[in-house]
């Protein structure tokens, strides 16, 4: 059997999370057209007749703002340390800017085989594409072994992609079960899911100043009753999260309820709160305790 850790790559919004999702054909991890979705590192188990690969989704690397941005970059960089191969992901429609640059050159330090993954060919034009390629590839030279050009929203290539992927991984030991798709618990999960619908349906600062904890899940006879918190910084976004009249919380809760009980095939009662931490962004004992950053930090 083949298999290896593949780790997912490069700054916020390029698609390494939708990219994923499409080699796991189904919905692991969440997606948003918002940069900085994803603040954790997340590994997902493809589990094929003939390999396992450990697709790991890492927060987009940029430059932080924040404690709560520095962080996420470290995890990310992190992420990558000692792993089979590193898929590299560029949007040549956002051009490739200073940030992919630093990527690439810690990239290259790694001294990890690194396939270069051109993403988003369908809306990209060819123009953007070459001037993508001719700005990473003398940056990265010879540390990436093969080139995609694909969709990660159409699927375009992406079966050649997973070929080659299972092709350059070593042989190897199932790592994880082969029912099991991802390494985090249920909990951490469903704080995502609840997270992504605050990031579909608010804008600006909001999604970003919000943290989303579950506090309780219990499996009672006919239903699965969930607590979750929703973290914000201000008073102020509270009033947002909350909307007019509750609306806003309750479309929150209702779309989230609707995947929640798809994926746990069973009726969900989901208990919303919003509750005001001041600057969490910056204050290491939240970002730690409750977040759960502090495994992959170390
Ligand atoms: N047109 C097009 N859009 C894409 C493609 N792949 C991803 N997107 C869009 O790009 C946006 C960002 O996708 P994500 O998968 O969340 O990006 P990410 O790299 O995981 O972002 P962070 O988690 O913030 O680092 C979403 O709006 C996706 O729908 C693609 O192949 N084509
Ligand atoms: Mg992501």
């Amino acid at each position: 059997m083949k298999s290896g850790f593949v780790a997912v790559a490069g700054k916020p919004n390029v698609g390494k999370s939708t990219l994923i999702n499409a080699l796991m054909k189904r919905k692991v991890v969440i997606v948003s057209d918002k940069p900085q979705t994803t603040r954790n590192r997340i590994n997902c188990v493809l589990t094929t007749p003939e390999a396992q690969i450990v697709l790991v989704d890492t927060p987009g690397i940029h430059k932080p703002l924040h404690k709560f941005g520095e962080y996420m970059v470290k995890i990310a960089v992190n992420a990558l340390k000692g792993q089979d191969l590193i898929l590299f992901l560029i949007d040549p429609i956002d051009m490739v800017r200073e940030s992919d640059l630093n990527i690439a050159k810690i990239i290259k330090e790694s001294n990890i085989p690194t396939i270069l993954v051109i993403n988003k060919i369908d809306a990209a034009t060819p123009q953007q594409i070459q001037e993508a390629e001719n700005r990473i590839k003398p940056v990265l030279e010879d540390s990436i072994i093969a080139e995609y050009k694909i969709s990660a929203l159409t699927g375009e290539n992406l079966s050649e992609l997973l070929e080659k992927i299972i092709e350059v991984l070593p042989e190897g030991p199932q790592y994880y079960p082969e029912d099991m798709t991802t390494d985090r618990p249920l909990a951490f999960m469903i704080s995502e899911i609840i997270r992504e619908k605050i990031f579909h349906l608010t804008s600006e600062e909001i999604p970003h100043s919000t943290a989303v904890v579950v506090e309780e899940i219990t499996d009672k006879e006919d239903l699965v009753y969930i607590r979750a918190e929703i973290y914000v910084e201000r008073q102020s976004q509270k009033g947002i999260i909350i909307g007019q009249k509750g609306r806003m919380i309750k479309k929150i809760g209702m779309l989230a309820r609707k995947e929640l009980e798809a994926i746990l095939d069973d009726k969900v009662y989901l208990d919303l709160y919003v509750k005001v931490k001041d600057k969490w962004r910056q204050k290491d004992s939240i970002i730690m305790n409750t977040i759960g950053l502090r495994d992959d930090l170390e």
